[in-house]
């Protein structure tokens, strides 16, 4: 299964009060292509999605943040998930879409093959619902996600997907337009 259709098959999930923060390049191409409108779409600000998901779950209580990230996102920023885990905003779930590469920058490998995440989550004292690879187990992923956004506390679904991107429409805003629309979205 690739990314996109993991992303895709999220849809039904989205409500209004949830917020989604995705990281650059194909994973937010795809929030944006498949997802409810308007979400905070990174661009150019790689390793971030985490951060800024913590920011905004902290500013947001009343609403769920969900960060979307590729592998390549989330261990560039991987220290913002030692402030994660010390403060367990319950409000925060993250997946994380493990294609192991930089897909967007030509599928250069990353480090993902030799990482153990729900070891590393672990540490973190941060819940996780295991390694769901959707390759081989597409039919377990409507279940996971009612899981996670359920839980009543920071959590994360760690989800390995194949390495392959289709060309999606990019996002026609500025970054200062994304953040205009999305708090437009507010009122
Ligand atoms: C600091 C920085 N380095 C490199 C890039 C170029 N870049 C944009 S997206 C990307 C790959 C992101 O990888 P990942 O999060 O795994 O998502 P994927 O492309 O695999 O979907 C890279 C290297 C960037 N935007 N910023």
């Amino acid at each position: 299964m690739r990314g996109e259709e993991v992303i895709s098959s999220l849809k039904e999930f989205i409500t209004d009060d949830i917020l989604i923060v995705s990281s650059n390049g194909n994973v937010s191409r795809q929030v944006y292509n498949f997802l409810p409108q308007p979400q905070v779409y990174l661009r150019g600000s790689m390793g971030l999605p985490m951060s800024i998901g913590l920011g905004l779950a902290l500013a947001q209580p009343k609403k769920q943040t969900l960060v979307i990230t590729g592998d390549g996102n989330f261990l560039m920023g991987l220290s913002s998930m030692t402030t994660i885990g010390n403060i367990l905003p319950s409000n925060l779930k993250m997946i994380i879409i493990d294609n192991q590469s930089y897909a967007t920058t030509g599928g250069q490998e990353t480090v993902s093959s030799s990482l153990d995440y729900l070891k590393l989550l672990e540490g973190l004292g941060i819940q996780h619902y295991g390694s769901l690879n959707s390759i081989t187990s597409p039919l377990s992923l409507n279940e996971a996600f009612e899981i996670l956004l359920t839980s009543k506390q920071t959590a994360v679904l760690h989800i390995i997907v194949e390495d392959d991107i289709e060309n999606l429409e990019n996002i026609p805003w500025h970054p200062i337009e994304i953040k205009e629309k999305f708090i437009e979205n507010f009122e």
